[in-house]
């Protein structure tokens, strides 16, 4: 096999690899893993008898001769193709803060006009994320723009406890034509999925990423094609990419990532229409319907003189069928201001907030392909915001920044008064005071911090973030505290090293278990070397360190930088007696038990 990817991790392998000359590699600090999932869509088709079709086994051939999506010279000197044993990896140029983003493409066949694409689908694309989710850093899913909305929403219930970037891309022209908006839209996409853990499914289009779940196409002819009417983009790629940080979806659990590829098709949209007839309703609402989503008008009104239409509704939502409110306009909410809109409370329906159709459809596929629950169960998850995908009511609950008298005392002593400063204040603040606070296990410090605005998964100035610091002080219950508060088990610091990697390297086992839990793992290359390190222990007798190494993952069977494994350093010692069990007698038969 070929080099290992990691130019900066070759340094440090380099006796094993000594034909390898230093000089050749680069002095770039990191690569990112992405894998782009391509479905099909205008990005990759080609014109057959005069329509747009997608032409298969042409897309990475093309990318190939793009600079600007792949660096062939890079890919050449670190041994890309080798490593990766296929040529469907490209490696983009390095980016301004010198880092690379490694991809690799696969491709579904047939590719789909997104017109095409069904729930099977959707389940497909959430078992290959499933599949790959601990080889990449990030995930891009190119993807038609016609239902793009659709299985962004679908994606976003799907993929539970996401630790990591899901992006959907696409085009409105194909990549092949001279003037397009594919190669920007990719490129884009690559860059935040390969450098930033936001872990939320999005889309990514005409330089602004958006969540998925709050998208819907509002232009077939223009490259500005998707619109996020209720929440302001995650991010824009301007000048700079900028990342709204207070928006992205933060982490809120100790689970560990799974996708649920259960769906159920019995769901349907209904468009309310002056003079609709009671009995296209009653055809509609016919079983085998289970859930459907009326699409009201305004505020979420209805005509509240039309007894019949209501009747009906009113008998489907009693024989169990869930029908969730939201409105035609783009924009804005569904609420209980009119007459015309508390009728269809009264008839049963569930209010959807200011939920997209395509996300409370999707919801309502999700939600009832859940068959442990009950419909009463089923009705709360539908009227609660589960991946963001609805706006909370927040009336009278904002906290606003001057309720922090920390940062108003630094404030007035920096004659300072103004918004903006307040907040660069507390956002250049913040981050070591939450590192301070993890170091000592405040709790009641990382409270208070939150409560002023503070995004408690932001780093330090060496990217190491509260959790990085509570996994290597072993503060349990901090380590708790965080992943339940937003923390990202995924976080990276300047040295590459991971929470996990802290925790075995301070040797606290709780943290360890929590974190692995919690969907924590060991990079490939660090399960590479993992080998070496585990015969170094094995050969010093120390059971501690192996156990918390196995509990993180690594694998007691892999070979170190001599092809030799831990199990086989104990046995080529003396068959009973190892030299350091003269010193840790009680160790030696430790040890044994373990390796046995
Ligand atoms: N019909 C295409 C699709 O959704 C439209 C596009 O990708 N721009 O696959």
């Amino acid at each position: 096999r070929g080099a290992p990817l990691q130019p900066w991790r070759r340094r440090k392998l380099s006796s094993r690899n000594s034909f390898e000359s230093l000089e050749s590699l680069s002095l770039h600090s990191a690569e990112a893993r992405v894998l782009v999932i391509n479905t099909g869509g205008t990005i990759g088709m080609t014109i057959h008898d005069n329509v747009l079709a997608p032409k298969a086994n042409a897309f990475v051939q093309s990318l190939r001769k793009l600079p600007i999506l792949h660096d062939e010279t890079y890919a050449q000197q670190s041994c890309l193709y080798d490593y990766y044993g296929s040529e469907n990896t490209l490696v983009l140029p390095v980016s301004k803060d010198r880092k690379r983003i490694v991809y690799t493409i696969l491709e579904y066949n047939p590719l789909l006009d997104s017109s095409n694409m069904t729930t099977d689908d959707w389940g497909r694309i959430g078992k290959d994320i499933e599949k790959n989710y601990e080889n990449y850093d990030g995930f891009v899913i190119l993807h038609g723009t016609d239902t793009m909305a659709y299985t962004a929403s679908a994606l976003s219930f799907m993929c539970e406890h996401l630790g990591k970037p899901v992006i959907l891309t696409g085009a409105q022209v194909p990549i092949y034509e001279m003037r397009n908006d594919g190669r920007g839209n990719l490129l884009g996409a690559l860059m935040i999925a390969g450098q930033y853990v936001i872990p939320e499914v999005c889309l990514y289009f005409y330089n602004k990423l958006y969540r998925g779940n709050r998208v819907t196409k509002v232009d077939a002819g223009s490259f500005n094609a998707f619109s996020s009417p209720n929440l302001a983009p995650l991010a824009t790629a301007e000048v700079d990419i900028a990342i709204n940080w207070d928006t992205v979806w933060r982490a809120n659990t100790t689970a560990k990532f799974q996708v649920s590829t259960e769906l159920n098709r019995n769901v349907g949209l209904l468009r309310l229409f002056p003079g609709i007839t009671a009995a296209t309703v009653r055809a509609f609402l016919q079983p085998p319907m289970e859930g459907v989503v009326l699409e009201s008008y305004g505020s979420g009104n209805a005509p509240d003189n039309r007894p019949d239409l209501l009747e009906e509704l009113r008998k489907a939502t009693d024989s169990g069928v869930i029908i969730i409110n939201c409105t035609q306009c783009l924009r804005g909410t569904v609420s209980t201001s009119y007459a015309t809109g508390k009728v269809l409370m009264d008839a049963g329906l569930i209010t959807g907030g200011d939920m997209t159709p395509e996300a409370a459809l999707s919801k309502l596929s999700y939600v009832l392909a859940k068959k442990d629950l009950d419909l009463e169960v089923k009705k709360k998850m539908m009227s609660q915001n589960l991946r963001g995908e609805m706006s909370a009511d927040l009336a009278g609950a904002k906290l606003c920044l001057s309720d922090s008298r920390f940062i108003q005392v630094i404030a007035k002593t920096l004659s300072i008064s103004c918004k903006e400063e307040l907040e660069a204040i507390r956002d250049a603040l913040s981050p070591p005071l939450a590192c301070a606070a993890a170091k000592i296990g405040d709790i009641e410090a990382l409270e208070a911090l939150k409560e002023m605005g503070t995004n408690l998964c932001l780093g330090d100035y060496d990217g190491r973030t509260p959790l990085h610091i509570a996994a290597c002080e072993g503060h349990l219950k901090l380590v708790q505290y965080l992943l339940s508060h937003g923390a990202t088990v995924h976080a990276k610091d300047r040295y590459g090293d991971t929470p996990l990697s802290n925790a075995v390297s301070f040797r606290h086992k709780d943290v360890v278990k929590l974190l692995r839990k919690t969907g924590a793992h060991f990079s490939r290359e660090e399960l590479e070397e993992a080998g070496t390190e585990l015969c170094s222990l094995a050969a010093s007798g120390d059971l501690e360190g192996l156990e918390i190494w196995t509990l993180a993952g690594a694998n007691l069977n892999a070979p170190g930088y001599d092809g030799q494994t831990a199990i086989q350093v104990v046995r080529s010692e003396h068959s009973n007696e190892f030299p350091w069990a003269l010193r840790h007698p009680v160790q030696s038969n430790a040890f044994k038990l373990f390796l046995s």
